[in-house]
């Protein structure tokens, strides 16, 4: 590659180790080469070790959880569009917990409601949170793209662009380590929200796996796993990288 073009360290991804794919992999080399992307995992953006290691500024904090309220709102309706396209009624029945996990069963109940109580807890107005004044329009662009992602994808390539959550455990014990050691001044009841997806994650992501496993068994359905989950972690990745550049303290 030209030196000139080569973009600054991390503001792509690592790419994966992934397989040439010269043959079908086995449901167990499979599941080991999805298992491969924790490499690229947006856990070691920039701004993510910022958060862990204690160096994010609380306007930093407030602007990151204002934008991902965009996020965990697209997530159910994402999922809705997974089972719009899915003939499989036990696939529906199992993949609907998720979104009664982030909608609640009732107002005022939910991840969502979680997400937004952690904003309360950053020091964002609930108001401000609610009707997502502060989020980006580039963010917003890039939740969409989620959404009409699982519209037009085929369900199973839908349900592995999920997979991203094999390594979310991870994001998620490290908050709930770093935050109280490095920003005392978030009531632990912000925690709330990653405390729930430490139990829900491992659970989905055991469903989604049945799912790729089962389905994904010739080369060609193999490589648009990968190529959904890739596009999966660079939409993660980009939504960190617009939220880390808009609120850069210089
Ligand atoms: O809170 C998150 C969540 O509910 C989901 C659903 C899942 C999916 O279906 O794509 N992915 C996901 C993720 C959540 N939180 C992110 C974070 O950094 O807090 C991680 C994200 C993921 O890894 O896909």
């Amino acid at each position: 590659m030209t030196a000139s073009l080569a973009a600054s360290p991390l503001a792509t991804p690592p790419k994966p180790p992934l397989p040439a794919l010269t043959r079908p992999l086995s449901p167990d080399e499979l599941e080991a080469a999805l298992r491969g992307f924790h490499s690229s995992y947006y856990v070691e953006h920039p701004f993510h070790r910022l958060m862990y290691e204690g160096r994010l500024t609380r306007r930093q904090f407030q602007g990151w959880v204002a934008n991902r309220l965009a996020y965990q709102r697209v997530v159910p309706r994402k999922d809705g569009a997974i089972l719009s396209n899915c003939p499989d009624p036990a696939v529906r029945r199992e993949w609907l917990q998720r979104i009664v996990d982030h909608d609640g069963s009732r107002p005022g109940e939910g991840g969502i409601e979680l997400w937004i109580r952690l904003g309360v807890a950053l020091g964002v107005p609930r108001e401000e949170m609610e009707d997502e004044r502060h989020v980006l329009p580039t963010v917003r662009t890039i939740c969409e793209s989620y959404v009409w992602f699982c519209k037009s994808t085929p369900w199973v390539q839908a349900c592995a662009s999920s997979l991203t959550e094999l390594f979310a455990p991870k994001i998620h014990a490290q908050r709930i380590e770093s935050f109280p050691k490095h920003y005392p001044w978030i009531p632990e009841e912000g925690l709330a929200y990653f405390r729930s997806r430490l139990v829900q994650a491992p659970r989905d992501v055991q469903h989604g796996l049945r799912i790729v496993r089962q389905h994904c068994t010739t080369v060609d359905t193999q490589r648009q796993a990968f190529e959904a989950l890739t596009f999966k972690i660079e939409m993660l990745w980009s939504l960190i990288d617009t939220i880390h550049n808009a609120y850069r303290e210089e």
